[in-house]
C-alpha cells in the first residue's frame, strides 16, 4: 500500500510537473506572441482610423453576415447593425480568421473593444477605437465672407420676421472682432425705432439627417438707452415655421455667454446647408444719442454633432 501511494504521489508529482511546464511553455509563447505584437503593425495603429478594414464577415457557421467594410467606410459597430450583430462576439472573415470582440464599450462619440484575431497560429490581442461620432466647431476664424457670413447693425421688430436682416456684411475688420473669444468687440448702434443686430449665416457641411445635436454659442453683450432694456436675445432661423425659435436672453448689461441646442426636427433649421442665428437688442434706439441700442460680439460659434456612420 505504502509503495502504491508513493508510486501514485510520484505519478501526481510527474503530472503536477507536466503542468507547470506546459503553463511554462504557453506563458512564453504568450510573451513571444506580445513581442512580436509590439514589433510590428497592430490594430491599436487603428485608433481614430474610421476606415478599418473588415472584409466578407462571416458567422462561425461560414455564413456571410454581411460585406462589412468593402467600400471602407462602415464599421462592425455601426449603430444600424442589428441586435443580434451588435451582441455578436464571434465572427471569422473570408479567410477564416476568427474575430471576437470582447468589452465592447460606447461612449456616444466612439466605439472601443478589446479585439482578438486568430489566423489559427497566431492569436493577435489589441484595442480599437472606432470613431462614431464627432464634432464640426463653424466660427468666423476661418472663411470668413466665404462660407460664412455676418451681417450688422440693425433691425425690427423683434425678432424680425424675415430671416434677411440686418443685411449690411460685416467688414473684415469687422470679421476679426468676432474670429475669437478674447474680449475684443464687434460694436453697432442702432437708428431709430430698430433694435441693434447682429445675423451670422453658416454653411454646414453635414447632412441634417446625419447630425444629432447643434449647439449655439454667442459671447457678447446688449445695452440700451433704458435699464429695463438692457441685454440682447439669441435666436435661430427654423425654415419650416418661416420664424426665428428664441434660443435664450439675458437683461442686463454685463458681457454674457448665450447658447441654445437643437436635438430634434434637426432639418427644420439648415436649408441648402445654410443655418441663420440671430442676436438682437432687447429694445429699440430713439432719435438722441443718448437714447441708444447698442449690440456687441465677441465671438460666436455653431457646434455640430454628427453621426460618422449612417
Ligand atoms: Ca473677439
Amino acid at each position: 500500500m505504502m509503495r502504491n501511494f508513493r508510486n501514485d504521489r510520484g505519478a501526481q508529482i510527474i503530472t503536477l510537473v507536466g503542468v507547470i511546464v506546459a503553463l511554462t511553455i504557453v506563458l512564453l509563447a504568450i510573451v513571444i506572441n506580445a513581442a512580436a505584437i509590439s514589433g510590428q503593425k497592430t490594430v491599436a495603429q487603428e485608433v481614430d482610423d474610421v476606415h478599418y478594414v473588415f472584409k466578407n464577415v462571416r458567422d462561425v457557421y461560414g455564413d456571410v453576415l454581411r460585406q462589412v467594410s468593402d467600400n471602407g467606410s462602415v464599421n462592425p459597430f455601426n449603430p444600424s447593425l442589428t441586435a443580434a450583430e451588435l451582441n455578436m462576439t464571434r465572427m471569422c472573415n473570408a479567410h477564416g480568421y476568427a474575430i471576437l470582440f470582447r468589452d465592447k464599450f460606447y461612449d456616444g462619440f466612439n466605439a472601443t473593444a478589446k479585439i482578438i484575431f486568430s489566423d489559427g497560429q497566431t492569436v493577435y490581442t489589441d484595442t480599437v477605437v472606432y470613431r462614431l461620432r464627432a464634432i464640426h466647431v463653424y466660427d468666423f476664424a476661418t472663411g470668413a465672407g466665404i462660407d460664412k457670413w455676418a451681417y450688422k447693425p440693425q433691425c425690427s421688430p423683434k425678432p424680425p420676421t424675415s430671416n434677411d436682416v440686418p443685411n449690411t456684411e460685416f467688414t473684415s475688420n469687422d470679421y476679426n472682432n468676432i474670429s475669437s473669444d478674447d474680449g475684443i468687440m464687434q460694436e453697432d448702434s442702432a437708428q431709430q425705432k430698430y433694435y441693434a443686430a447682429h445675423r451670422f449665416n453658416f454653411t454646414i457641411e453635414e447632412d441634417a439627417q446625419n447630425i444629432n445635436q447643434i449647439h449655439v454659442f454667442w459671447n457678447g453683450k446688449g445695452i440700451n438707452w433704458k435699464s429695463k432694456d438692457n441685454g440682447a436675445t439669441l435666436y435661430i432661423w427654423n425654415y419650416t415655421s418661416n420664424s426665428y425659435k428664441e434660443f435664450s436672453s439675458n437683461s442686463n448689461e454685463s458681457e454674457v455667454n448665450l447658447t441654445g441646442t437643437i436635438t430634434s426636427n434637426v432639418g427644420d433649421y439648415i436649408d441648402n446647408g445654410y443655418l441663420i442665428i440671430l442676436v438682437e437688442q432687447n429694445g429699440s434706439a430713439n432719435p438722441q444719442p443718448w437714447q441708444y441700442s447698442k449690440i456687441y460680439t465677441d465671438y460666436v460659434k455653431v457646434e455640430v454633432l454628427y453621426q460618422i456612420y449612417d
